[in-house]
């Protein structure tokens, strides 16, 4: 990862802390503290891909901080219900304690509950104009959806009598995974109010690819890096892509993705690097 890159990662965290410190939802509740918990510690790359979207349209980070916060909340909120006893059932999420660990199970749904509250908060207490408040609202509630939906298809897959084919498994890991990134990268058009199309079609392609590569790391990752336990899916017999192209074709196919987003991004000059950087990330990263 390159230091320019690195650096603007520590951006988009610090951007989103302090949206989180100012917000008032954050200061008067009884889950207040786990809230913060949970979106402590992350890499911070859907924050990163709307800032560095808006940016690329003239708007600046400060001024993309709502929707940065806004997509890391849902993150969160979706974490803290995946590592739940009825879910995956963690110990540890980001190298910490899983929230229910830290806690208990009625906080940690009733925390990822508010941050999903809070995220539409967020939006809607924004200084956005009022056409990219109801447009960021409406996508970001069909993607949150959309991630339950791919969530639903990954529990009912585990008790199906068949594994699922790769047609499955990727509509499966779309919804649950690429359905965040891509509202994430094109949010920053759509606050700018310009067509989304080339970084919607740059976030259909990364969403996929991230999936993949988390499949990737669940295999050939190190635990101490992940900060989460591993060999989860093969443990659980799940299929993935891992398991029906192989560790080199499911690398091959991520690869091909990641070429696939850099090059809806060829309308745009080097003020994209950073997203391509983020692509490259994608399928090198360790974490
Ligand atoms: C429970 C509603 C509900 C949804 C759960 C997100 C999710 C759906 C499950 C989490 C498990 C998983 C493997 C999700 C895939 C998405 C993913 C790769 C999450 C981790 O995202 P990173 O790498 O994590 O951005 P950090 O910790 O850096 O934020």
């Amino acid at each position: 990862m390159s230091a320019e890159f690195q650096a603007a990662m520590a951006e988009a965290r610090s951007v989103v802390a302090n949206v989180i410190d100012a917000q008032p939802a954050f200061s008067h509740g009884p889950v207040d503290d786990a809230m913060r918990y949970a979106l402590e510690g992350g890499k911070g790359f859907r924050a990163f891909l709307v800032i560095n979207g808006a940016r690329l349209h003239g708007a600046d980070h400060q001024y993309a901080g709502h929707a940065a916060a806004a997509i890391e909340c849902i993150h969160a909120y979706s974490l803290i219900h995946d590592d739940l006893p009825c879910m995956d059932d963690d110990d540890l999420r980001r190298g910490r304690p899983t929230l229910h660990r830290k806690w208990d199970e009625a906080t940690a749904v009733l925390a990822g509950d508010a941050l999903q509250s809070v995220a539409f908060e967020l939006i809607l207490s924004s200084h956005y104009d009022d056409w990219a408040k109801v447009a960021l609202t409406e996508n970001l509630a069909i993607a949150a959806r959309h991630m339950v939906h791919g969530q639903a298809l990954d529990i009912a897959a585990e008790k199906a009598d068949a594994p699922l084919t790769l047609q499955q498994v990727e509509e499966c890991q779309f919804l649950k995974t690429g359905a965040l990134i891509r509202w994430s990268a094109s949010a920053g058009a759509l606050l700018a109010g310009t067509d989304p199309l080339p970084l919607d079609t740059y976030g259909l392609a990364l969403g996929r690819a991230y999936q993949i590569a988390d499949d990737i790391l669940d295999v050939t990752g190190d635990e101490a890096k992940t900060g989460k336990r591993l060999h989860k899916d093969a443990d659980a017999g799940k299929a993935t892509f891992v398991s029906l192209l192989g560790l080199k074709g499911a690398q091959d196919h991520a690869r091909d993705l990641v070429a696939e987003a850099i090059d809806a991004l060829c309308t745009y000059d080097a003020r994209a690097d950073s997203l391509r950087a983020a692509a490259n990330f994608v399928i090198s990263r360790e974490h």
